[in-house]
């Protein structure tokens, strides 16, 4: 965000709270005892006013995908399916694919961004990722007739958990994943 901008947004918001200690100290400065009905209009114009900016200005700057501008040194194929996710160097496109891919372990180097190109071959389903230390560093949907691409840089070597983030059924819970993430 450019100097300009924070300026520009602090000096808004700089108005609108001055504007509401203004409405509220002449409110309060008023004989007889009037209604909030005026207040609460300008408060809540404000607020309008405020969130529309304040969207306008940082909606186009969520982190929808992540090195883009880069080469990910190695891409993962994976598939979902009620309850487990499939995860292959090659692509996944067949029943067959999938058996093969279940009983792959794949290696992921450390310190390089790697894109995971994520489909669902069922429902629904969330591929998040855990670190080692079970906090979450990233998640894309599972799609049925959708290729979501997850971009990532793992900076910690380890066993990472993948767990599924959109309830799909009975067995949700238990749906899990394990990948290694190893040093050169
Ligand atoms: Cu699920």
């Amino acid at each position: 965000m450019s100097q300009n901008t924070v300026l520009a947004l602090f000096l808004i918001g700089a108005f609108i709270i001055a504007a509401v200690f203004w409405l509220v100290w002449r409110s309060s400065h008023e004989a007889a005892p009037s209604s909030a009905e005026p207040l609460r209009r300008w408060v809540f114009l404000g607020l309008v006013v405020f969130a529309g900016i304040f969207t306008a200005l940082t909606l186009f700057r969520m982190p929808y995908f992540l090195y883009a501008d880069e080469i990910p040194a190695r891409v993962l194929h994976v598939a979902t399916r009620q309850f487990a996710f499939a995860i292959s160097e090659r692509p996944i496109e067949s029943d067959a694919d999938y058996a093969a891919a279940f009983a792959e372990k794949v290696q992921i180097p450390v310190g390089q961004v790697v894109e995971f190109r994520v489909t669902s071959f069922d429902v629904n389903h969330g591929f998040a990722l855990y670190a080692p230390n079970g906090r979450i560093v990233a998640q894309v949907q599972a799609m049925p007739g959708y290729m979501n691409r997850l971009r990532w840089r793992f900076d910690e070597p380890g066993e990472y958990v993948v767990q599924c983030l959109e309830y799909c059924g009975l067995a949700h819970a238990r749906m899990q994943a394990r990948f290694v993430v190893k040093g050169s």
